[in-house]
């Protein structure tokens, strides 16, 4: 069948209300799409397209979230499975909640890092690893600024698959500090349910950022500028309610970026513009690097 043209270039799209949906060949059973499915040479142009961005755009920034994880086993905070003991998120992951009840609090993440140390980096996160060496290679120099990841996730499987310049904006679960003094430290290993400080014996507290807290200033600061002058922007795997890391994907609209959203499902961000392929980010990801290396999916 001969290739439809394609219907998306660049910025020509940006400020429709609305993303242009693509839907991966495996398919998603995803009945709260915004647009109707389109066929498979679609989508294939579509990500022919992204591809293309990716090889030209000099400076590229990925904004990531759970669904980054999910398939490494890791749950998703909003999903069908994104109770944790009944509580939803936004009722633990608060200073107040923490005050109220530091054990449960403690309960969840002492939970969460033991689950940490089953699970492994996936085809998704390997991906982005060999996107920003592709990147940094090509930009020649020390690369900086060719490739900027800004997580939302706190699992630290970027790192551990290799991604270099990743900004943790919601911190790690595999850091903890002192509620009262500036004790921080990296720890995977187990803790007691409520752990104290080594130094002052006050509370430790996990070095995330909950609700209602700032995010870290030099890294939200990185991030912000790696986006202001991007010239593509990947949104993959997150619900993009979270502010102020969903700002960024108007902040990299408001740059002229293309934005790419790779999720299963229809977002925030899908109903603010750009370009969609739905599906698992651990099945496109790869498939965009294929193209980027010229082997056709
Ligand atoms: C797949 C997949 C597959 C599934 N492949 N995809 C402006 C407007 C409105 C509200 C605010 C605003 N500014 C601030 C706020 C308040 C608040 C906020 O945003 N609230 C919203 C709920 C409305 N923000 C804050 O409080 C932030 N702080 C702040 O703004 O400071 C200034 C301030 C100071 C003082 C007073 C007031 C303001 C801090 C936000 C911190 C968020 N922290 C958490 C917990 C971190 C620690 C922990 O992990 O426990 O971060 S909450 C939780 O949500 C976590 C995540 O990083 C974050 C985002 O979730 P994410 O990653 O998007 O996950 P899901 O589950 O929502 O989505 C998963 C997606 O994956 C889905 O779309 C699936 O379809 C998809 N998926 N499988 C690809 N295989
Ligand atoms: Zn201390």
């Amino acid at each position: 069948m001969a290739r439809k043209p394609a219907r998306f270039s660049g910025g020509a799209r940006l400020g429709v209300s609305g993303a242009l949906v693509f839907r991966s060949r495996a398919g998603t059973g995803d009945a709260a799409i915004m647009h109707p499915p389109l066929d498979t040479d679609e989508y294939d142009v579509a990500l022919e397209q992204v591809a293309n961005s990716l090889s030209k755009a000099r400076r590229v920034v990925a904004l990531t979230g759970a669904g980054v994880s999910a398939e490494s086993g890791l749950a998703t905070f909003r999903g069908a499975d994104g109770l944790w003991e009944g509580h939803r998120i936004e009722d633990v992951a608060t200073p107040s909640a923490f005050q109220r009840d530091p054990a449960l609090v403690w309960r969840f993440y002492n939970a969460r890092r033991a689950n940490l140390r089953t699970v492994q980096p996936n085809p998704g996160h390997r991906a982005f690893v060999e996107l920003e060496d592709r990147l940094v290679k090509r930009s020649g120099g020390d690369g900086a600024g060719a490739f900027t990841l800004a997580t939302q996730n706190v699992d630290g499987l970027h790192r551990a698959a290799g991604s270099r310049r990743v900004l943790e904006l919601h911190g790690s679960l595999q850091r903890v500090r002192c509620t009262r003094c500036s004790h921080l430290a990296a720890t995977d290993e187990a803790l007691p349910d409520l752990p104290h400080c080594p130094q002052c014996g006050h509370l430790l507290r996990p070095d995330v950022v909950w609700f209602h807290e700032m995010l870290p200033a030099e890294i939200w600061r990185e991030a912000a500028q790696a986006t202001a002058i991007c010239e593509c922007f990947l949104v993959v795997g997150t619900s993009a309610i979270v502010y102020p890391a969903a700002g960024l994907i108007d902040a990299a609209r408001a740059a002229g970026a293309m934005v790419v959203e790779i999720n299963p499902e229809a977002t925030s961000a899908s109903r603010r513009g750009g370009l969609a392929l739905r599906g698992r980010s651990g099945e496109i990801l790869p498939q965009l690097m294929q193209r980027l290396r010229g082997e056709k999916t």
